[in-house]
């Protein structure tokens, strides 16, 4: 798989590399995007609809068993080539990841420095008192319905620690993300559509900043005009492809 020579010229040049990524980056892994349709018992189910403090305070069980689905569902899946690969490129420049992703794959691949914008699936919190709860070991099968856990200090809800539609992101996070984002001399886009903000306005941060942005995704995204160069491939195809021409400088 050729690299494109504008992006692999960017890319050579870049000593401190923003990656943004989104669902698209974890899709080879085998976890489902926002948009595509989810598997199994979930299938129906409209992933924004439920990632809401509606849908919590309307059917916390409901909202709970979700999750515990996709708690399950992320711990019996691998980080795949693209997440390699960035942890590869870790070696050789310095490379923050930003991600809307609730999954620990960045981590599990090795990646040092990973902000979660979205928050985690493995960082369940008090809904009351805010405390970090220990996660249950999720069911083994999917179940449509689970009674959250309650919190062992204050005996409220424990909420998945994601960030919903409509809650504010936090603070932290952000800040380091803006920052990388700002300071970065690449910042290389991978697998979201382009759709949630504030996320989706970083590429325009970057370029008011003169830092050059490359999409890679299969699809067009809602992002268009605000990349510099998009390559249509996949996260797992060219990322590894990226990566094995800047090691060998072969393009
Ligand atoms: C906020 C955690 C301030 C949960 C997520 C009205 C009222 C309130 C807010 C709003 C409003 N209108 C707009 C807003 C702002 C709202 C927003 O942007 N809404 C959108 C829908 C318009 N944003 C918020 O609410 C944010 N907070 O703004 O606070 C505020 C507060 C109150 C009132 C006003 C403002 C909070 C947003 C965070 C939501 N939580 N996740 C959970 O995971 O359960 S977002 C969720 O969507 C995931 O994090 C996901 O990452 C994210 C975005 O989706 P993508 O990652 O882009 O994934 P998607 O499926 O869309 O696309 C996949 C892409 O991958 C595609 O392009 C596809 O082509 C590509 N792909 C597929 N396969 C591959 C691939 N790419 C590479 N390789 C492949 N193999």
């Amino acid at each position: 798989m050729g690299v494109p020579p504008p992006i692999l010229d960017l890319a050579r040049t870049a000593r401190r590399v923003a990656v943004l990524t989104g669902a698209g980056m974890s899709a080879e892994s085998g976890v489902p995007t926002f948009r595509d349709a989810q598997t199994g018992l979930w299938e129906n189910v409209d992933a924004t609809a439920l990632a809401t403090p509606e849908a919590w305070e309307d059917d916390p069980a409901k909202v709970w068993a979700w999750y515990q689905w996709r708690v399950a569902l992320v711990r019996g899946v691998h980080p795949n080539a693209g997440h390699r690969a960035l942890a590869d490129w870790g070696h050789t420049a310095r490379v923050q990841i930003v991600t809307q992703n609730v999954d620990d794959l960045h981590e599990r691949a090795g990646s040092e420095e990973v902000v979660h914008l979205h928050g985690s699936l493995f960082s369940p919190r008090c809904t009351r008192c805010g405390r970090p709860v220990e996660l249950p070991d999720p069911p083994r099968d999917a179940l449509a319905r689970l009674e959250p856990p309650s919190c062992p200090a204050c005996g409220d809800d424990v909420r998945p620690g994601v960030v919903w539609f409509g809650e504010m992101l936090p603070q932290e996070p952000w800040e380091i993300a803006t920052g990388s984002v700002r300071d970065a001399e690449l910042l290389v886009v991978v697998g979201t559509s382009g759709v949630v903000y504030p996320a989706a306005g970083l590429p325009a941060l970057a370029r008011s900043h003169g830092v050059p942005v490359v999409e890679i995704d299969p699809r067009e995204t809602d992002l268009g005009d605000r990349v510099d160069h998009s390559w249509r491939t996949t996260a797992a195809v060219g990322l590894p492809a990226l990566v094995e021409a800047l090691e060998h400088g072969r393009p």
